[in-house]
């Protein structure tokens, strides 16, 4: 076949012709094919309104999940990756094909609002419960960055419940915790928000809390009253419980552990011995004397 051929339309030149275009083709469509893919990001929105902004980093170690959807309506897992140390991540998907991701939060954290702000390169694209994005066509041969997720830092508070033996309001060295001490949390507009108990060394703490502002309620045991409140010059070592064993209100900003909110408790108890305490080795006393006076007698 000469180039002759390919130029007057005889058959050889017609076969020629249908070749070059099906390679030409096949061509297109593995660049199409090839170069498509999504991403791009998982960031930690350290100011909680939802958008990228500058200077808030990338999450590493996320777990994301790409699912294919078909034409019949089933969807399938089709693989996962994990984002690098900026917090980027990208899959190879196929041209014109609908798919959607799942991210898996790590320990501690929560996903961002969705959809916040107008630019769709910036924002969350992660339902905050399921974290899904919603279903999406590939369409042309590109990258497509625009899927992302925010996520921030829940954030903790505790610590302590101890016998303020000297009753001075203070943590002096060797002052006991209270095991038992049952600690409301509730948030500011005096909503409860969760319970728990001390532990036999007086610890006690609530995890996983959402940013905000809280104040707590202990509940005193029968027998005691609440040490001084805000004694000693030294947040850490004071007790926080006023009135009614309620707190002041406090904020908690995302990835905080406030450990200073404790709680000092004092007994009278402990200065007087109890009744068969000192009873029985003065009755014994007694009886002694008694015996001792009858035989010089
Ligand atoms: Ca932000
Ligand atoms: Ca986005
Ligand atoms: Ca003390
Ligand atoms: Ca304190």
């Amino acid at each position: 076949m000469s180039t002759k051929d390919i130029h007057t339309g005889s058959f050889p030149g017609k076969v020629a012709r249908v070749a070059l275009f099906t390679i030409f083709v096949l061509i297109a469509f593995t660049f199409q094919a090839s170069a498509c893919h999504v991403g791009d990001k998982v960031w930690n929105d350290l100011n909680l309104n939802g958008i990228q902004d500058d200077g808030e980093p990338g999450i590493e170690g996320v777990e994301v999940k790409l699912f294919r959807h078909y034409n019949n309506g089933t969807v399938s897992y089709i693989e996962s990756t994990t984002t690098d140390e900026d917090g980027k991540y990208n899959f190879s998907v196929r041209y014109r094909k609908c798919y959607h991701l799942q991210f898996e939060l790590p320990e501690g954290y929560a996903f961002t609002s969705q959809d916040q702000g107008t630019h769709d390169y910036l924002d969350s694209d992660v339902n905050i419960t399921t974290g899904e994005t919603k279903k999406f066509k590939i369409w042309r041969a590109r990258f497509y960055k625009k899927w992302d997720a925010g996520m921030y830092e829940l954030a903790s508070v505790g610590n302590f419940v101890w016998k303020d033996v000297n009753n001075n309001g203070v943590q002096d060295q060797g002052e006991p915790g209270t095991e038992g001490v049952t600690v409301e949390l509730y948030d500011c507009t005096g909503e409860f928000v969760a319970s728990t108990n001390t532990d036999s060394t007086g610890f006690y703490e609530f995890t996983g809390l959402l940013p905000g502002s809280y104040y707590m309620k202990f509940i005193l045991p029968d027998g005691y009253v609440f040490a001084p409140y805000g004694q000693g010059g030294d947040p850490a070592s004071d007790s926080d419980a006023g009135d009614g064993g309620v707190t002041p209100c406090f904020d908690l900003s995302a990835g905080e552990y406030n450990e200073i909110i404790d709680a000092g408790l004092f007994t009278h108890n402990e200065e007087i011995p109890e009744f068969p305490t000192i009873a029985l080795p003065m009755a014994a006393i007694l009886g002694l004397a008694f015996v001792f006076q009858r035989r010089k007698e």
